[in-house]
């Protein structure tokens, strides 16, 4: 027999980032997706989140729209694979705090309705903090990792992906990273606090994160952190030293929150 599914629609204003002119709406359609509108001062945020295949547990597609930008991603929680394409956008700071303090929201909304989260839960919250977190001036393309057929354009050498590896806080691990002056290993205090903006090294993404939203603590996270704090680089994957840690980084991201790198 077929599930009938009854969706759950929430309005509501008094989490984050919420004052009385925002507005966050949200319809729960639990395994088959989870769909809303955010507007954030002037950023209008629209997101659509179904299987692409009727129910599925393992595979989500997001289609987001802020203001006038369409975004895309896709993942596939069975083979750890992803898909994501911005269209060359390019994400204004405003929009950037929208899209956290949208995750913010999300996580909210789904810690107070308890239970597990669905694979389109875990896929709308993870890429909206990578998108909010994406460097200054960065265009998002397309980019696929662990595709079928896909050949890894990530050149080796030292930096090379070494998969989701989970590091812990505390503890000493070896960054290996690359740039113009040549390969480097450099031991590194997992949490510690290079400069101003390099707080909490290895956390994937940049300094410390939102509390309200989980991160992943990783290896190429760390190589990542430490290339870009010694290169003070910026542009994401376009940086000519640190852009292929970046990208080596983007796994890590997308499932080292369910692969449980939580720090600890
Ligand atoms: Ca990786
Ligand atoms: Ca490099």
């Amino acid at each position: 027999m077929k599930k009938i599914v009854f969706p759950i629609i929430a309005v509501f204003c008094g989490f984050v980032g919420c004052s009385e002119a925002d507005h966050f709406q949200l319809q729960d359609n639990g395994i088959m997706g989870i769909k809303g509108v955010y507007q954030y001062d002037d950023v209008r945020i629209s997101f659509d989140v179904t299987s692409p295949n009727g129910e599925s547990d393992e595979q989500s597609v997001v289609l987001l729209t802020v203001n006038d930008k369409n975004l895309e991603f896709e993942i596939d929680m069975s083979n750890e694979s992803f898909l994501m394409d911005g269209y060359g956008a390019v994400l204004t700071d405003d929009e950037k705090d929208a899209l956290k303090l949208l995750a913010g929201n999300i996580i909210q909304y789904l810690a107070q309705r308890g239970g597990e989260l669905t694979v389109h839960e875990y896929a709308i919250v993870r890429i909206l903090e990578y998108w909010a977190e994406s460097p200054g001036n960065y265009a998002i393309g397309r980019r696929e990792y662990g595709q079928p057929n896909f050949q890894n354009p990530i050149r080796l050498g030292i930096s090379a992906n070494e998969g989701i590896t989970c590091i812990r806080k505390g503890t000493w691990v070896t960054a290996k990273y690359d740039d113009s002056k040549g390969d480097h290993s450099e031991s590194v205090l997992v949490g510690s606090t290079a400069r101003p903006g390099y707080e909490c090294m290895g956390r994937c993404g940049a300094g410390c994160g939102s509390s309200l939203v989980p991160s992943s603590w990783c290896k190429d996270c760390l190589d990542h952190d430490q290339c870009s704090h010694k290169n003070y680089s910026s542009g994401g994957a376009s940086d000519s030293n640190c852009g292929d840690e970046y990208n080596e980084a983007a796994d890590d991201w997308m499932f080292g929150v369910a692969r449980g790198c939580n720090g600890k």
